[in-house]
C-alpha cells in the first residue's frame, strides 16, 4: 500500500474513533486517551494527524456533510431532497448508521460551553447552503411555487430537521426519526412545490432503507472506478 493510502486510513481510522467518543461521553468529558484506546493506534500516530481534541473534534464536524454518501440523482430534485433527509436519519440510527455522522450530529447540537471554541456553525452552515442549492435547482426546474423564498425555506428545513432530530433521540432513541422525517416533508412540502409535483413524490419512510442500499452501492461502484483509473495511470 502506498504510504500516502496509509496515511489515509489512519487518519480515517483516529476519525471514526474520536466521533465514536464524542458520541458515547461528549464533547467535555472525551479525552485523547479514549481515543487511542478505540482506535487502536499510536500516540505519535495520532499526534501526527492530530495535536489536540479541539482539533479532533473540528475535523469530525467539518467531515459531517462530506462523509455522507450521495443519494442517487432524482429526476425530481425535491425527491432527492426528502431522500437525503431520509438517508440522513438512516445513518443517524445507532447500529445501522455511520459513527461520524453519529458524533458529529452529537458536537453539532451538544450546546457545550462557550471556553470549548468549538465551531457549530460549520457543518450547520454547509447543511443550508447544500440544501438551498438544491432548492434551488428544484425551482430552475418548475418543481417550485413561485413566490416561495427557497433561502429562508433551506434555513427552515435544516432547523426542522435538527428539531426532529433531538426529539426522536430523547423519545425513542432515535427509532422513529425516518417516520418524523417522512412526517416533516409531508406537512412542508405544500408549501414549496407545485401541486404537479407534490402528488409525485414518495413520502413513505420506508424508502429510507432503499436509499441508504443504493447510495451504498453508488458509492462502493464509484471507488471501484477510481481505484481501476489510479491503477491504469501507474
Ligand atoms: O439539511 C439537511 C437536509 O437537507 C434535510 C433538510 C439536514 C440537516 C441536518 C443538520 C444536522 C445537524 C444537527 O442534523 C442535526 O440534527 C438533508
Amino acid at each position: 500500500m502506498a504510504r500516502q493510502e496509509r496515511a489515509i486510513r489512519t487518519r480515517r481510522a483516529i476519525l471514526v474513533a474520536a466521533a465514536q467518543v464524542f458520541d458515547e461521553v461528549g464533547y467535555e468529558a472525551a479525552t485523547i486517551s479514549d481515543v487511542l484506546k478505540k482506535s487502536g493506534m499510536t500516540k505519535g500516530a495520532l499526534y501526527f494527524h492530530f495535536t489536540s481534541k479541539e482539533e479532533l473534534a473540528q475535523a469530525v464536524l467539518a467531515g459531517q456533510v462530506d462523509s455522507l454518501p450521495r443519494v442517487p440523482e432524482q429526476e425530481l430534485k425535491l425527491q432527492q431532497s426528502l431522500d437525503e433527509a431520509l438517508l440522513l436519519a438512516y445513518l443517524l440510527k445507532q447500529d445501522t448508521g455511520d459513527p461520524i455522522v453519529q458524533g458529529s450530529v452529537r458536537l453539532t447540537v451538544d450546546q457545550g460551553s462557550p471556553k470549548d471554541r468549538l465551531n457549530r456553525r460549520v457543518p450547520m452552515q454547509a447543511w443550508q447552503e447544500h440544501t438551498h442549492a438544491l432548492f434551488r435547482e428544484a425551482k430552475a426546474k418548475g418543481e417550485v411555487l413561485p413566490h416561495a423564498d427557497v433561502d429562508a425555506l433551506a434555513k427552515l428545513f435544516v432547523g426542522a430537521f435538527t428539531g426532529v432530530q433531538v426529539l426522536s433521540r430523547i423519545m425513542t432513541g432515535r427509532t422513529d426519526l425516518a417516520e418524523r422525517v417522512a412526517d416533516l416533508y409531508r406537512h412542508l412540502m405544500p408549501s414549496i412545490a407545485v401541486p404537479g409535483i407534490l402528488v409525485r413524490l414518495d413520502f413513505s419512510p420506508e424508502r429510507a432503507a432503499r436509499v441508504h442500499a443504493d447510495a451504498m452501492r453508488l458509492r462502493e461502484a464509484e471507488a471501484e472506478a477510481e481505484a481501476k483509473a489510479e491503477a491504469e495511470t501507474e
